[in-house]
C-alpha cells in the first residue's frame, strides 16, 4: 500500500454474446454489464490482449447511477458509492454474486483495442483488495500481464485446469504500442527477457520489471498507434484518458 490516494482509471469492457449464466438474467433485462479493471496506464488500452479475474475471488455485478452495471468486488462497488458513481452516497445494489471462475472465457469489447473481442482469463496474482479486482492485461507494456500470459499459454495443464479454451489464449499476440528509441516497441517483453523472469510468481523481479517499464514508458516512451501517434506518452496520457471519459468508456476511481 502506498501512501495517499491512488487514482485509477475504470475502463468499461463491454460482456457481449455468449453471455456466461451467472449475467443472463440482468442480460436479459437489457442491462449493460461491463467488466471494470482499474488501470494507471489508460494510454496503453489499444493493447489490450485480455481481461485478468481471480478464479477464486469474489465478485458481484453492481447497478451504477445511470443503470450500467458493473463486474467488480464489493469492496470496489462500496468505494464507488461514496464516489457518486452508485444510485446514492454509501448506496450499492447488488444485482449477483459469483467467482471469478464462473466468468472465465466470457467474451467482451474493449474501448479502443485493436483486439476486437478479448476474453476472460485468470491471473493467480491478483489482489482482491486493490482496485476493483479486474485487472486488464496489456502485455506490451505490463511485465505482469505479459508474465500471466506466457504462463497460460506455455503450460497447457494450466489452461485445463481453469477450463480456458486454446481460443481464447493462443491467437493473442503481443501487440507494440508505445515504442521506447533505444529500448524496445515491446517494453515488457524486453524486461521479461532481460531479467530472466520464468512466471507471474517471480514476484521481486516482476517489481523490478514494472518499475524499470513504468518509468522508461512515462519519460521516454512514443505512441505508435492510434490518433496520437508520433507523440510522447507523457503528453498524452492525461488527453487519451479525458476522451475515453467524456465517450463514457472510462470513469475515474480512487482509493
Ligand atoms: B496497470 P498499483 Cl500497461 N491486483 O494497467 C493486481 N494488479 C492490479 C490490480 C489488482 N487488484 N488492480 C490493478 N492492477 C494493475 C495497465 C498497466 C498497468 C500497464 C503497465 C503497468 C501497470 C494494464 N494492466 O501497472 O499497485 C493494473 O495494471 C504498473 C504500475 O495500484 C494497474 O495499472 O500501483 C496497476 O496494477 C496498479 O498498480
Amino acid at each position: 500500500e502506498g501512501v495517499g490516494p491512488q487514482n485509477y482509471t475504470l475502463i468499461k469492457l463491454e460482456v457481449v454474446e455468449p453471455i456466461p449464466s451467472c449475467l443472463q438474467e440482468i442480460h436479459s433485462q437489457g442491462k449493460k454489464i461491463y467488466l471494470v479493471p482499474g488501470t494507471l496506464r489508460p494510454e496503453t488500452m489499444y493493447g489490450q490482449t485480455n481481461c485478468w479475474i481471480l478464479p477464486e475471488g469474489k465478485y458481484g455485478a453492481f447497478e451504477m447511477g445511470n443503470g450500467d452495471v458493473f463486474v467488480c468486488t464489493e469492496r470496489a462497488a462500496r468505494n464507488m458509492s461514496y464516489q457518486q458513481l452508485t444510485t446514492g452516497k454509501g448506496e450499492y445494489k447488488c444485482l449477483a454474486k459469483f467467482n471469478g471462475s464462473d466468468i472465465l472465457g466470457a467474451a467482451l469489447k474493449a474501448p479502443l483495442a485493436i483486439n476486437p473481442i478479448v476474453y476472460v482469463l485468470p491471473m493467480l496474482t491478483i489482489d482482491e483488495n486493490k482496485g476493483t479486482g479486474v485487472v486488464t492485461s496489456v502485455p506490451s507494456d505490463s511485465p505482469d500481464d505479459y508474465a500471466s500470459l506466457q504462463d497460460l499459454k506455455a503450460k497447457a495443464p494450466l489452461r485445463a485446469k481453469f477450463g480456458i479454451k486454446d481460443e481464447w489464449v493462443l491467437p493473442f499476440e503481443v501487440v507494440p504500442i508505445i515504442d521506447i528509441p533505444g529500448y524496445s516497441n515491446e517494453s515488457a517483453v524486453r524486461a521479461y527477457k532481460d531479467l530472466n523472469i520464468k512466471s507471474q510468481n517471480d514476484r521481486a523481479l516482476l517489481d523490478q520489471a514494472k518499475d524499470l517499464c513504468y518509468q522508461k514508458g512515462f519519460n521516454d516512451g512514443v505512441m505508435s498507434v492510434g490518433p496520437y501517434a508520433g507523440r510522447k506518452v507523457s503528453d498524452v496520457k492525461k488527453i487519451i484518458k479525458d476522451e475515453m471519459i467524456a465517450a463514457g468508456q472510462a470513469v475515474e476511481y480512487s482509493e
